[in-house]
């Protein structure tokens, strides 16, 4: 029997709709044509949800000292020693800290149990390392954390400037109706983007702008002057409805278009034009993210984006308004139960003794947190003195996330008590745990979350729990029970949740607050069951409606005076300045990947995109530091050293270098970045700078460099460099070391999991230029027999594969793990490394849905003359899936048209 499901994607804060199909274990995923933020479509990551089910991997047990425990042993020592810890040295002594992948309902009872039960505010989450500048911002000029606008702003938008945003990859729906409304609008929104590096975003804009790290107030600064300067100011709006323009345009006053230029690193001409275009767009939509927010100067970035939108009256109104689009699925779920350390539920403020009191009163709590708790940098600075002695970490990872990560982790290993409550069997934070509690994962778990457009949308499970895993609200309710505060946690399931937080946040509200969704406070556990998205505020005896949602068309804001503020926002820069000879360090997301991997890491295809950790640097800089293409560079500072692959390329600006912050431990030898990071944080929102951090970059020479395949995951790593990543039938690796191993063929065994005399090893040896390559093969039976799989003759299947050479290998790769996935191929024809002549290396996938090589795409191209991403879907099939890999293509067809100029 199948039934079909909707539920939401568990990635970005695009929050899409899923509709899964189920038949037994058997799940397809595909986009809710109804759902209000996609409309059917999914991009990459969710549309190989379905893969992510696996349970390989999982936690399904809850472990103490390391050891299988049961739920009462485990949950019976967290109760106890955080009591015990309370009771000796007080309530903040202890810690929880919480994620914006958390659902709201297990996010509400984490906060209810810290703030009213522990009595400490102690609870913080990583969205302090991702929204906390946008939220303290929004307080300061709206007195509130309010997002004013909604998704349809950016498609009925004339003008969308993307600030830190590389929309492209990281909210690639949102960033798909923009590039439809562009289409449908002959062009329009015209789009700005700016980044300091050129994205895959770049490809749709009209206007790049590659500021110099860290320089966007200087910008933003002048474009309030210029907007002022050419009567853009939105007279009766600012008059009546906002407070402290002169401030701000005194403290923006000496950004003369000469200093920014200076500053920004940009020519007046691209400056002009910026301003221009935001003068002569009524309709301007400003998006940010982290290029935004991971700054120490976070919150005046916000704020001088926003001052911008309040001179021109451009907020609340269709087509217009600052727009902070969330990364994590319940980013804004967790803002509105109040998960971070300095505030309350409900969009409450902790240092409101009215909030405070009807908070308490509500909840019947025994006492309320009345002071801020530590931000996550603080926070473990805290585990690291000793002042907190025992943590409970759930649902993020941060000995990878955190800045100064290196140090993170070796305050983890003296706490003496660690919690975590994780999906993943291995994880580098799990690898700390005293009692490690297995979760329930997406697709198993039931509850809301809140998308960037305020949009609560159910998760809902399509499968009963694996093992013995249990959902986060459960878990946490069960620990309070147990340290005593019984009737407060006894809740049947998370609608009961639910309505409580709904309830929560109508009460004596009227209007005074922005988060309102009382009208779902006596929802009954049917209706929680089938609720449909809906955008907030709703407020009890309202309906939701389909009409999209917007604060601030009256002019009104929450604060005490019901003005808005403009906030002067004085210059800053980096916190940290590169010396001479150093590089700034800037770190981001990749398309196919999701955060530490501990998810996406297991999906086959979203490995084939980009399967190892990398640095960009410009090729000026590479060539003055002597590194070649695909060669290994190290970056290093006081705190840590990481090993990557150079990608050499003029996306990259001189004297910056990136590097994805996916690779773990788990899948590299040495690629956590945040163990570089520096703990610098914006003073009033704790947000760290993990954009700009000093390094030294220099290249590594290596001995040997190898390519190498095998079906078991490698267990014996032996080289200075690696990185694996999962392909249909097994694993991909990359090496390289600093010294040659004294026999290649015990190193290939051990790295396949092949004992002596195991196997058959087919070799091609070249003395001179020291290359080795192995093919080791088993008669089909042997590794058959374990599977059952009965073979009518003996076969050979192939176990692994290895490839060294003394410069980087060459190894037609996508061809290679096509090979090995399939069976029936030949030790030698492997052995090659490449393709028959007869036939093509497809090259790096581009379009994994179509399975669709960068070379397929660059042949066609220029073989049957293709001028547009439409013909080339047409011609190869890449882009007709989930479309994330069209701005690549359009980065292909421009490489393409470039090296037909040079020729010509
Ligand atoms: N594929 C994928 N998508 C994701 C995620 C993921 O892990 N993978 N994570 C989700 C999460 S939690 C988040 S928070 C979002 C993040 O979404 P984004 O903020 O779009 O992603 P990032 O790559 O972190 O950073 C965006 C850009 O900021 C630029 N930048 C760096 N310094 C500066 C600066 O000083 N000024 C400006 N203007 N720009 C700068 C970087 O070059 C980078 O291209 O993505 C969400 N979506
Ligand atoms: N240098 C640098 N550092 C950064 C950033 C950056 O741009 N640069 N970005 C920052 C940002 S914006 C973010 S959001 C963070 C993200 O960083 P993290 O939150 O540390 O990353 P994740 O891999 O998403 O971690 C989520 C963990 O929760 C587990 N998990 C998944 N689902 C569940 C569940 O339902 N229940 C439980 N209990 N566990 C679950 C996963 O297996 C995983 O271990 O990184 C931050 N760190
Ligand atoms: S855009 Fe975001 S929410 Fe939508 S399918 Fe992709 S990852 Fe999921
Ligand atoms: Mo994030």
């Amino acid at each position: 029997m199948t039934s079909s499901i909707s539920t939401t994607c568990p990635y970005c804060g695009v929050g899409c709709g899923v509709s899964a199909e189920v038949s037994g274990a058997k799940v397809l995923v595909a986009g809710e044509k109804t759902h209000p933020a996609n409309f059917g479509r999914l991009c990459v990551k969710g549309a190989s949800l379905a893969q992510v089910l696996t349970l390989e991997e999982r936690l399904l047990q809850p472990r103490i000292g390391g050891a299988d425990a049961s739920w009462d042993e485990a949950l019976e020592t967290v109760a106890r020693v955080f009591s015990q810890t309370i009771a000796e040295h007080g309530p903040d002594s202890v810690a929880l800290y919480v994620s914006g992948q958390l659902l709201t309902e297990d996010y509400y009872v984490a906060n209810k149990l810290m703030k009213g039960f522990v009595g400490s505010a102690n609870i913080d989450t990583n969205s302090r390392l991702c929204m906390s500048s946008s939220v303290a911002g929004h307080k300061r000029a709206f007195g509130a954390d309010t997002v004013p606008g909604c998704y349809e702003d950016l498609e009925e938008a004339d003008l969308v400037v993307l600030v830190g945003s590389n929309l492209a990859w990281c909210h690639p729906i949102l960033y798909q109706r923009l590039v439809a409304a562009r289409e449908k609008r002959g062009g329009l929104p015209r789009v700005v983007n700016i980044d300091p590096r050129r994205t895959a975003t770049s490809e749709i804009a009209d206007l790049q702008l590659s500021l110099a790290p860290g320089s966007d107030v200087a910008l933003f600064s002048g474009l309030l002057l210029e907007l002022n300067r050419a009567g853009k100011r939105a007279k009766k709006f600012v008059a009546a409805h906002t407070n402290g323009l002169d401030v701000a345009l005194a403290a923006a006053k000496p950004w003369t278009l000469d200093k920014i230029a200076a500053e920004t690193g940009l020519s007046r001409a691209d400056l002009q034009r910026f301003y221009d275009l935001v003068i002569e767009n009524e309709k301007t939509v400003t998006v940010y993210s982290q290029g935004v927010n991971q700054s120490a100067a976070g919150t005046d970035k916000v704020n001088a984006i926003i001052n911008t939108h309040l001179l021109t009256g451009r907020i609340g109104k269709p087509g217009c308004g600052p727009f902070s689009v969330t990364g994590q699925p319940n980013a804004m779920g967790g803002r509105e139960v109040g998960g971070l350390a300095n505030m309350l539920a409900a969009h409450m403020e902790l240092d409101n003794p009215a909030h405070r009191a009807l908070v308490q009163n509500f909840w019947g709590a025994p006492r309320l947190a009345d002071s801020p708790g530590l931000k996550a940098v603080e926070l473990f600075q805290a585990i690291d003195d000793g002042r907190i002695k025992a943590v409970w970490i759930m649902a993020t990872n941060p000995v990878d996330s955190l800045p100064d990560a290196d140090f993170v982790r070796a305050a983890l290993k003296k706490c003496p008590f660690v919690v975590v409550s994780d999906v993943a069997e291995y994880t580098d934070t799990g690898a700390f745990a005293h009692v490690l509690l297995p979760a329930l994962a997406w697709g198993e778990k039931e509850g809301t979350v809140t998308n960037s457009e305020r949009r609560i949308s159910r998760q809902r499970a399509l499968r009963a729990p694996p093992g013995e895993a249990r959902a986060d609200w459960d878990i946490i309710c069960d620990v309070a029970r147990r340290m005593g505060f019984g009737e407060a946690f006894s809740y049947d399931g998370p609608a009961q949740i639910f309505r409580e937080h709904a309830a929560l946040s109508g009460t004596n509200n009227g209007g005074a607050r922005d988060f309102d969704i009382s009208a779902c406070a006596d929802i009954s556990d049917a209706a929680y069951a089938n609720l449909a998205p809906f955008q907030w505020p709703v407020r009890k005896g309202e309906e939701s409606g389909d009409a999209p949602k917007r604060f601030f068309a009256d002019g009104k804001f929450f604060t005490p005076d019901g003005r808005a503020n403009f906030v002067a926002t004085p210059y800053r820069g980096l916190a940290q300045k590169a010396a001479e000879g150093e590089f700034v360090l800037n770190t981001g997301r990749l398309r196919d990947q999701w955060h530490t991997m501990t998810r996406t890491g297991r999906a086959e295809q979203l490995s084939q995109h980009i399967a190892e950790p990398f640095a960009e640097l410009n090729p000026l800089d590479a060539a003055l530091l002597g590194v070649e293409p695909a060669g290994l560079v190290r970056l290093s500072n006081a705190r840590g050293a990481v090993l990557l692959r150079a990608q050499i390329t003029t996306r990259q600006r001189r004297g910056s270098v990136f590097a994805p912050i996916h690779w773990t431990d788990q899948f590299a030898s040495a690629a956590r970045v945040d163990a570089l990071v520096a703990p610098v944080v914006d003073a009033i929102s704790g947000q760290p700078e993990s954009k700009g951090t000093p390094v030294e970059v220099e290249p590594v020479d290596a001995a040997w460099y190898a390519f190498a395949l095998t079906r078991k995951k490698p267990e014996h790593l032996d080289s200075a460099y690696w990185a694996i990543a999962r392909i249909a039938g097994g694993w991909r690796v990359e090496l390289a070391g600093l010294e040659a191993p004294e026999d290649w063929e015990l190193f290939a065994r051990r790295l396949f999991g092949l004992g002596a005399g195991e196997g058959e090893l087919t070799v091609l040896r070249d003395a001179r230029s020291g290359s080795y390559s192995c093919v080791a093969a088993q008669d089909a039976q042997d590794s058959a027999s374990a599977s059952g799989r009965r073979m009518p003759e003996p076969a050979q299947e192939i176990i692994g594969a290895i490839f060294v050479a003394k410069t980087p290998v060459s190894v037609a790769r996508s061809w290679a793990c096509e090979q090995f996935a399939q069976d029936g191929v030949k030790p030698l024809a492997l052995l090659a490394g490449r393709p028959p002549r007869t036939c093509r290396d497809p090259g790096r996938k581009v379009c994994v849905c179509m399975n669709v090589g960068a070379n397929i795409i660059l042949d066609a191209i220029s073989e049957k003359n293709l001028g547009n991403v439409a013909a080339v879907s047409d011609a190869t099939g890449a882009g007709s899936g989930c479309g994330s890999c069209k701005p690549e293509i359009e980065r292909l067809l421009g490489q393409q048209r470039a090296a037909v100029a040079l020729k010509s």
